[in-house]
């Protein structure tokens, strides 16, 4: 079958469901959606894990473009769960009819671009074909799971899994021994709930992290009253901040304060919980002595929880400013390390040497397992667009041109890729900000650059290489104003993926930076852009201003 239609977009995420309303709802182009899950939700259809929940407040992880489902939709906690999470995208999907033209269990295996018709050929892997004017990756920044090459693990006798592909009728883990490598943002979500159930949970441990109290609850009648009737309110905020969400970083900075004022802020934001702990001063992702401070504050807290000194000194001896890397947020994570029935192994002091058939042997020992636990992270941004065989423009391979880092324009478009659109590629600001607020202005610029196409006869779009050269070192430029830059070893540079080129990959200007930006690009006739009518090339002029330079990045912008 060779389907032709307007636009074809690959993942029924939050980023997917939105792309399809608005091209097919509001510019009324035939489009479809492909997705290789069995339903749709992306990410949250995947990580099914014990403990997984949203770390973003479920009154901003939510679409703001419909008033009316705002109004029409109650969470029911401060964090929500994947199944209510999929209860709302389901909600979603009903009330703009978009499962009619989504295909599930459908996995894109390669998009190739035909110059000569102006059309995406894509073919899925039970060989299907699509043909389409327009391509949207809509495909997620965390769907391609990093699962280490540890020798031994095809002779292990027990179970194991990853967790972005919890099975979803669940493990049963009841009285198991499970192993649990990794401890990022997943692994501290799912070891205290593990702890719960297993006989014993052995936390491998290779690089520590902080971690600041979720503390997650019920919301209140009051709440809920308050977030129905402040969706402008509220819009506005993580439409402004940022990250997208929907508190504002304090206009202080850490020296304003007494260290007694100080340690009074770091106290309430403790107990208030969530991310916000990082928005507690302006200069905290800036500033290595303010930063200090914060992370002084935080390793405290470990060791003032954790019993045992050596499992202690081991959780808090972390090697990178707070927040450089993604700082979780946990529910018991350090409480759960006095359990009796949780052992941590310290893989810096004692490191992995394979997996054998009764379990994990490290230098001193061999730990005996049911259940291995991946929580090893992703392949990050690049991964799930580099899974897809991309070919551009004289059958030019995205797996090529990204294999010394990804080259996009504003993280939206690749040079030599006409017509072919990323929702929060390489390059935006992506999983520095609450995603769906970064989703729905990707979707949204992109509905609009399409609709400009139409409206003016123009056939194709596609980034001039010099612009995106000069947006690259921008990002370089705005990870290097802050401290990010100082966790090298962090998937934000990719650096948990052997081999993979050492590039910063998301856009650490602000999402509310970047929006301006997008939006003058587009005022300036897509600057930056070549539009192509036919064998005419337009290419709006540059001109020199903030959208041609960019603004230099005189701050952290996240
Ligand atoms: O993955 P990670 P994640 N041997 O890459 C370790 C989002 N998220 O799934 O730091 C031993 O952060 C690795 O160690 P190291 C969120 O954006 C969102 O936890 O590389 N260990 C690390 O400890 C988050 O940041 C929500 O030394 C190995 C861990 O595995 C992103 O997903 C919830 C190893 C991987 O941590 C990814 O988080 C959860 C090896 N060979 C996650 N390889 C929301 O709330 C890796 N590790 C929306």
């Amino acid at each position: 079958m060779d389907s032709k239609i307007d636009a074809l977009v690959i993942g029924a995420g939050f980023a997917g469901l939105y792309q399809l309303h608005s091209l097919r709802d509001r510019l009324g182009l035939s489009a479809k959606v492909l997705e290789a899950g069995g339903d749709l939700g992306g990410t949250w259809y995947w990580n099914r894990y014990p403990g997984a929940r949203c770390d973003s407040e479920s009154h901003a992880y939510r679409y703001f473009f419909s008033r009316e489902l705002n109004e029409e939709w109650e969470w029911s906690e401060r964090y929500p769960g994947p199944p209510e999470i999929l209860r709302y995208l389901g909600r979603v999907a009903e009330k703009f009819d978009l499962r009619r033209d989504i295909r599930f269990g459908c996995r894109v295996v390669s998009a190739r671009y035909d110059e000569t018709r102006n059309r995406w050929i894509v073919q899925t892997d039970s060989g299907e074909q699509y043909a389409a004017t327009y391509l949207v990756a809509a495909v997620g920044c965390l769907s391609s799971a990093n699962v280490p090459d540890i020798p031994g693990l095809g002779e292990f006798d027990g179970k194991w899994i990853h967790s972005g592909h919890w099975p979803h009728e669940g493990v049963d883990i009841a009285g198991k021994r499970v192993g649990q490598i990794g401890t990022g943002s997943t692994g501290i979500q799912a070891a205290p709930v593990i702890a719960q159930t297993a006989a014993h949970l052995t936390v491998f441990q290779r690089t520590p992290t902080y971690s600041v109290p979720a503390r997650n609850a019920p919301l209140t009648p009051e709440f809920k009253r308050w977030v129905r009737e402040n969706h402008e309110e509220i819009r506005a905020a993580v439409r402004s901040t940022p990250n997208g969400h929907a508190f504002r970083i304090a206009e202080r900075n850490v020296a304003d304060v007494t260290p007694e004022e100080r340690q009074a802020i770091y106290e309430a934001a403790w107990e208030k919980g969530g991310l916000q702990f990082r928005a507690t001063f302006r200069d905290l992702l800036a500033d290595q002595a303010a930063n200090d401070t914060a992370a002084e504050f935080l390793r405290g807290r470990i060791r003032a929880v954790v019993r045992d000194p050596k499992t202690a000194q081991a959780l808090a001896d972390i090697d990178h400013p707070y927040a450089a890397k993604r700082p979780p947020i946990d529910t018991d994570y350090f409480e759960t390390f006095n359990r009796d029935n949780v052992t941590l192994v310290d893989l810096r002091a004692d490191p992995i040497e394979r997996i054998t058939p009764r379990g994990i042997r490290t230098r001193s020992a061999e730990h005996a397992l049911d259940i291995i636990v991946f929580a090893t992270g992703f392949d990050a941004l690049t991964g799930p667009l580099l899974a897809i065989d991309i070919r551009g423009r004289g059958g030019r391979a995205l797996r090529e041109d990204w294999r010394a880092g990804p080259q996009t324009y504003l993280g939206l478009q690749v040079p030599g890729f006409p017509n072919f659109f990323t929702v929060t590629g390489p390059g935006s600001p992506s999983v520095l900000t609450n995603m769906p607020v970064a989703i729905e202005q990707h979707v949204e610029w992109i509905t609009d650059c399409i609709g400009h196409l139409r409206r003016n006869g123009i056939d194709s779009i596609e980034p001039d290489p010099e612009a995106a050269r000069r947006w690259g070192a921008h990002v370089n430029e705005a990870a290097n104003a802050t401290l990010l830059s100082k966790a090298k070893h962090s998937w934000y540079y990719g650096a948990n993926v052997p081999g993979k080129p050492r590039v910063f990959m998301p856009y650490a200007g602000g999402m509310a930076r970047y929006r301006r930006i997008c939006e003058d690009v587009a005022a300036r006739g897509y600057e930056g852009f070549w539009l192509n009518r036919g064998s005419e090339r337009e290419i709006p002029a540059a001109r020199a201003g903030a959208a041609g330079e960019y603004a230099a990045v005189r701050g952290p912008g996240i």
